[in-house]
């Protein structure tokens, strides 16, 4: 009798401690889950926000309460007022005298937080809308060149707003993972809209990566798996832009891919004091067979900042004049710190060893400054704009050294 009282009680303190966690999501119709051929108001408790849902579910035993305020239409400006109607499509919200979004997210999370509840990831997509609905005839009737001009100060506001929206969230949910998607173009090369899309979309995304890496968020592509497949991933075909069932499948499996966070330093060996190192290095990510390619955030300390999936991965970076190096890190159950790099400097040919046709190179660009004729980057060992006796002192310690695979 007592066993199985305390076998309750445990059962009890299991069913607690799953439902002590939510998920809160933010965003427009693509977080809410619209499709055109569903219009009935919902929680949303759809797209890809329910796949994201059932995965944490999958990862903590049981799934987390789910929060979805996302309003279909919404855009970075209707987000702080009541006047985007697709707020009647989400029943989170009452039809009567809404709040505003802003305004919701943060009652929601005084709420959770007030009942003992931990908010452990929070998604964030805002910024389409302030493009989608400039895009009528009279817009794509001017040049390209002023619908490039207005898409850009359309950004621009968005931007602003965006920052205030993070801040917000950031002041209340200092410890939340915070994802943010980007957009995928629709509209595929035979639309009208596709040129200004092309040229806008990857600049709203630039702004929210920009500003995932400010507020501590990881920033998910999106745009690549959709280019070519249009019709088949979203309802552009009937004239709607909003994903498919693929194509909200896409979406997750791109938050996955960026779920977890790596952290580390670089130590690019001998570089010259005052180089510059840029603001981002590309890092291949292995996991089994599959090997993806990401962008790490890299700092003028050379601390990184990549996003990866869970699993045991390899981390692998070659860059310009350094051997690659290749580590093994395990993010299956959370984020990685301290997965430190040093990079073994010497290789001018770039073919991952040091050996003789590095010096043959580096002998002949011997005494070059930046701008001289025989002047070679990838024998400016130390990046100090000349090939001179340091550059050679860096080949000569590092000498008969390969990189890793
Ligand atoms: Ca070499
Ligand atoms: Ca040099």
């Amino acid at each position: 009798m007592r066993r199985t009282f305390a076998l309750l009680l445990f059962a009890l303190a299991a069913l607690a401690c799953g439902q002590n966690r939510t998920l809160l999501c933010v965003g427009d119709s693509v977080s809410w889950g619209y499709q055109p051929n569903d219009l009935t108001r919902s929680p949303g408790d759809k797209g890809f926000v329910r796949l994201f849902a059932d995965w944490l579910g999958s990862q903590y035993g049981t799934r987390p309460q789910l929060s979805n305020l996302a309003i279909p239409g919404e855009s970075t400006a209707s987000y702080f007022d009541t006047s985007e109607i697709g707020g009647l499509l989400n029943s989170n919200y009452p039809i009567l005298f809404r709040p505003s979004q802003r305004s919701k997210v943060d009652s929601t999370i005084t709420a959770v937080l007030g009942s003992g509840r931990q908010i452990p990831y929070v998604t964030f997509a805002l910024g389409a809308n302030d493009l989608l609905e400039m895009l009528d005839a009279a817009f794509l009737a001017q040049s390209l060149t002023t619908q490039m001009q207005q898409a850009d100060q359309a950004i621009q506001a968005a931007d602003a707003r965006l920052v205030t929206s993070l801040t917000a969230i950031r002041q209340r949910l200092p410890g939340s993972i915070l994802l943010m998607p980007g957009y995928y173009n629709p509209y595929p090369p035979s639309r009208p809209e596709h040129p200004i899309a092309t040229y806008a979309i990857p600049r709203l995304n630039a702004v929210i990566r920009a500003r995932a890496l400010q507020f501590s968020g990881r920033y998910v592509a999106t745009d690549a798996p959709f280019v070519g497949r249009e019709i088949e991933l979203t309802w552009i075909g009937q004239d709607d832009v909003h994903p498919r069932d693929a194509g909200y499948q896409v979406i997750f499996d791109e938050i996955i891919s960026n779920v977890r966070l790596v952290t580390g330093v670089i130590d690019f060996d001998g570089l010259a004091t005052g180089a510059i190192l840029p603001p981002r290095i590309a890092f291949q990510i292995a996991s089994g067979a599959a090997v993806i390619e990401r962008e790490a955030d890299l700092a003028a300390d050379g601390s990184y900042r990549l996003t990866a999936p869970p699993g045991a991965l390899s981390l692998s970076l070659k860059r310009t004049h350094w051997l690659r190096r290749t580590i093994t890190i395990d993010t299956s159950v959370g984020d990685v710190a301290e997965a430190h790099l040093v990079l073994v400097n010497g290789d001018v040919d770039g073919d991952n060893e040091v050996a003789i046709g590095d010096y043959a190179l580096l002998s002949s660009a011997f005494g070059a400054s930046l701008g001289d004729p025989h002047y070679l980057p990838g024998a400016d060992l130390d990046e100090d704009q000349t090939i001179d006796i340091g550059d050679f002192a860096i080949l000569s310690s590092s000498f008969g050294t390969a990189g890793d695979d």
